[in-house]
């Protein structure tokens, strides 16, 4: 069986389709967060990714926007201009849904690799990103989730502290594993920064690029930095242990990638294959925004790559 790692969907639901028609049974899937908003179908999506959730043929991972949704539910934030979730908050299983979302994880092991949507902080092992991310999990499964979501936004603590403690602790992790891009030779976290890694700061660097990365060898797949395109690398060591409680009969073998792309212009989903039959990335087709005309993607530029593990 192969696994197939997806990307942003981002309510992008005649894509997601397009590129399972293109992808071999059996498979396995696992989608890297932001099921939801920007897309022009974000109900229907977030209603698909359950349905195949429920049937065990997919994991699903909580991204930036997902977290966004189950704040908007709760009524701490505010819904921006560009979002699209108002179907959902009008649906008769908007409940169901909102339960269901929030049950979701923010880090997953599998196969021997890493899936989180955004990064992981330097500092931090796979087994830390593991249970930090599950510390999270498990907060928003309380009956009082919704007082950590009206303390969950915020760029501070920037700097992973083994002290940390509460809402700081959680906030610090749940801004890692679903938003972080860039940090600093301290492993501090520059999360006002979503341009392109050319754009970035001196003195810092792609999270993935920070030489003292405690996760460095391990494959890790991610989404998020739309921004960036896509890049596989081979991997060159599978050190990561199973989540607890996750299955991991399929095997990832030597393939993984960065994988999202979506911007308010062009949206494209992507898939990363772990498969023999497919050994390279397979690109999905161009998606068509409601609102605006898609645009030539860039080439995936190959040799920035070769820093990533
Ligand atoms: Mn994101």
């Amino acid at each position: 069986m192969s696994t197939y790692v997806i990307g942003d969907l981002q309510g992008c639901l005649a894509s997601l389709e397009t590129l399972l028609a293109r992808l071999p049974d059996p498979r396995r899937l696992i989608f890297v967060g932001d099921i939801v908003n920007r897309g022009p179908q974000s109900l229907a999506t977030l209603r698909e990714v359950r349905r195949r959730v429920e049937a065990g043929q997919a994991v699903a991972l909580l991204g930036n926007h997902d977290l966004h949704l189950l704040a908007v539910d709760a009524g701490t934030r505010p819904q921006h201009d560009s979002d699209t979730l108002q179907e959902i908050l009008d649906a008769p299983d908007r409940r169901q849904l909102i339960d269901w979302l929030r049950s979701l994880p923010l880090a997953h092991a599998e196969g021997g690799h890493l899936c989180v949507h955004a990064g992981v902080p330097p500092q931090w092992t796979v087994a830390q990103a593991l249970e930090y991310g599950e510390d999270v999990h498990r907060r928003l499964q309380r009956d009082d989730y919704r007082d950590f979501l009206q303390r969950m936004y915020g760029n501070q603590p920037d700097l992973w502290n083994d002290a940390l403690r509460g809402d700081d602790r959680l906030r610090f992790i749940v801004n890692a594993l679903t938003r972080l891009r860039i940090v600093d030779a301290d492993g501090r976290m520059h999360l006002k920064f979503k341009d392109s890694a050319s754009q970035a700061p001196k003195g810092t660097v792609p999270w993935f690029d920070h030489p003292d990365r405690a996760t460095r060898g391990a494959p890790i797949v991610f989404g998020h930095w739309s921004t960036r395109g896509w890049c596989a690398a081979r991997t060159s060591s599978a050190l990561i242990p199973a989540a607890s409680g996750a299955a991991s009969s399929a095997r990832c073998d030597s393939t993984t990638a960065f994988c999202s792309r979506s911007t308010a212009r062009s949206r494209r989903l992507l898939a990363a294959v772990s498969s023999p039959r497919y050994p390279a990335l397979l690109p999905a087709p161009e998606l068509r925004p409601a609102r605006s005309t898609p645009t030539a993607l860039r080439a995936p530029r190959e040799p920035a790559c070769g820093r990533f593990w």
